[in-house]
C-alpha cells in the first residue's frame, strides 16, 4: 500500500505513476518547454513497452488513479501491487493533468496527458520499524510524500 499525503491539487482523478529518473525538470521537446519532462517515461524494467495499469503486466510504474479530494487533498491508500521501496527510491512521482484508463488506448499511458506535479523519491528516516530496507513495501515510504508534490 502506499498512503498519499498530498495537498493543493485539482479535484478529481488525476493518472499517477513512477516515472523512470529523479529529476522533476522541465525539458525542451520541438522548441517547446514541456513541464516534468526530464522525469522520462513510466518506470518499465521489463523493457514490456505497455501501459496497463497497477493490476496489468506492463509498466512497473503504473500506479491507481490518484483521487483529489473537493478540498484539494489526496489521502487515500492506493494498491500497489507491482512495486517495493527498492524500486523506487530514485525514481520520481508523477501527477498527470487527467484521468488514467489504465490502457494504450484510445490515448497512450492512460491518456493522462501534461504532467502537473512530480516528486523525486528519496530515502528518509523512517521512524516507526526503523530504516526502510529492500524488501519492504512501498508503505513504510508513507514520509516521503508529505511534502512529495512540486506543483508545476
Ligand atoms: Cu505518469
Ligand atoms: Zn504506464
Amino acid at each position: 500500500m502506499l498512503t498519499p499525503n498530498l495537498k493543493d491539487l485539482p479535484a478529481g482523478d488525476h493518472g499517477f505513476h513512477i516515472h523512470q529518473n529523479p529529476s522533476c525538470e522541465s525539458l525542451k521537446k520541438d522548441g517547446i518547454s514541456i513541464a516534468g519532462l526530464a522525469a522520462g517515461g513510466h518506470f518499465d524494467p521489463g523493457n514490456t513497452g505497455k501501459h496497463e495499469g497497477y493490476m496489468g503486466h506492463g509498466h512497473k510504474g503504473d500506479m491507481p488513479v490518484l483521487t483529489v479530494n473537493p478540498n484539494g487533498t489526496a489521502d487515500k491508500a492506493l494498491i500497489v501491487p507491482h512495486l517495493k521501496e527498492v524500486d523506487i527510491l530514485g525514481r520520481s512521482i508523477m501527477i498527470h493533468a487527467g484521468g488514467d484508463n489504465y490502457s494504450d488506448t484510445p490515448l497512450p499511458l492512460g491518456g493522462g496527458g501534461a504532467r502537473i506535479a512530480c516528486g523525486v523519491i528519496k530515502q528518509v528516516e523512517v521512524s516507526e520499524g526503523g530504516q526502510g530496507s529492500a524488501d519492504n513495501e512501498v508503505g513504510t515510504l508513507l514520509t516521503v510524500f508529505q511534502n512529495l508534490a512540486n506543483s508545476f
